[in-house]
């Protein structure tokens, strides 16, 4: 599948919040009603032995936080592709944002009894209850790109990144383009989201080792561009003539900060460094134009190892707790080259 036809297809069937199975070309595009195969069981019973029979289709339920972001489509884009690859019978939700949406559809994955949960926590806490849900249920749970803050017995494993580390990465970066020295605003990602927490945390922890260097202010740009823009705006208007650097958590709200810089007058990226994570293409085009500086990048294409994971908890095997996505930093140099490479 392509991924603009993809993101196409995202935006006119899961915006509407609602959930649909298999990702089979023929199911893609598919209607909601088509998604029974899995949920009435009652009649197939009476033919079949209750058990599940042995070496069947992998079956996967995926519980999607939103579209946020370019990075967000990406890992949709990664999670849908891989699965009709692989042939899995998947099983998608998309929650536009809302926790309670997640929770809900992890419900209904439990009631269809899929072999697998995968899920990106929107937010770190209030997963308990229906993590033990699961896990009665004998549903293991996978934790993609973000963490949950639950006990280590209730998920089986997480796929994603070292956000402590990439914020450590965005400080270095940042202070090496100020030469040690200058005010920082920030763009936090949402409120409670791991990937917000820990890339604050690995920031602030590594801005300790230059004196120099202060963060004038910090406040939720909510990963979306808009909001990233929107706040650079009231930050421009808040400290005129004192911001050297705008760390953003990742690369759209660094896109919206740009323009709200360019509309102040002030040229990004030489007025105001711009450092943030995730290596979507916008920043390298941003960057290749000359108006970023730095992304350190954080890798959304999970899908392949997820779907390994799964594929070994369904045969009984176990799996690292802690599955790791490899990662670089890329600057401004270097941004035409790495163009044409980026997947993302
Ligand atoms: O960096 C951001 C997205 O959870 C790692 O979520 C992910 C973050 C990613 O919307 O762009």
């Amino acid at each position: 599948m392509k991924f603009k036809k993809l993101v196409a297809v995202l935006s006119s069937v899961l915006l509407m919040g609602t959930m649909f199975a298999g990702c089979a070309p023929s199911s893609t595009t598919t209607a909601p009603a088509a998604s029974t195969e899995k949920a009435a069981p009652a009649a197939q019973e009476e033919a079949k032995p209750a058990e599940k029979p042995k070496n069947d289709k992998l079956v996967v339920g995926f519980a999607q936080i939103g579209q946020e972001s370019g990075w967000r489509d990406a890992e949709t884009w990664s999670i849908l592709n891989t699965a009709e690859e692989l042939g899995v019978d998947l099983k998608f939700s998309d929650a536009q944002q809302k926790q309670e949406n997640q929770i809900k559809a992890i419900r209904t994955f439990i009631q269809q009894q899929v072999d697998v949960i995968g899920v990106a926590p929107v937010v770190e806490t209030g997963w308990e209850t229906v993590f033990k849900e699961a896990k009665d249920a004998g549903i293991p749970i996978i934790l993609v790109d973000r963490r949950a803050d639950v006990p280590e017995d209730l998920y089986a494993a997480f796929i994603g990144s070292d956000f402590i580390l990439e914020g450590q990465n965005a400080a270095k970066e940042m202070a090496a383009l100020l030469g040690n020295k200058g005010s920082i605003v920030e763009l936090q990602g949402t409120v409670g989201a791991s990937a917000a927490t820990d890339r604050m945390k690995g920031f602030t922890d590594e801005l300790g080792n230059y004196p120099d260097m202060k963060i004038l202010a910090s406040q939720t740009g909510d990963f979306t561009r808009a909001k990233g823009k929107e706040v650079m705006e009231a930050f421009l208007k808040a400290y005129p003539g004192q911001i050297n650097g705008v760390y953003a958590h990742n690369d759209d709200m660094a896109l919206g900060a740009i323009e709200a810089i360019k509309d102040a007058g002030l040229k990004p990226s030489v007025d105001i460094k711009v450092v943030s994570i995730d290596g979507v293409k916008g920043i390298f085009e941003a960057m290749a134009a000359g108006e970023a500086n730095v992304t350190v990048e954080c890798n959304p294409l999970l899908g392949p190892q997820f779907f390994q994971a799964a594929q070994d908890l369904k045969d009984g095997k176990t799996v690292e707790k802690w599955i790791k996505s490899d990662e670089g930093i890329f600057r401004q140099e270097t941004a035409k080259e790495d163009l044409p490479n980026r997947k993302y």
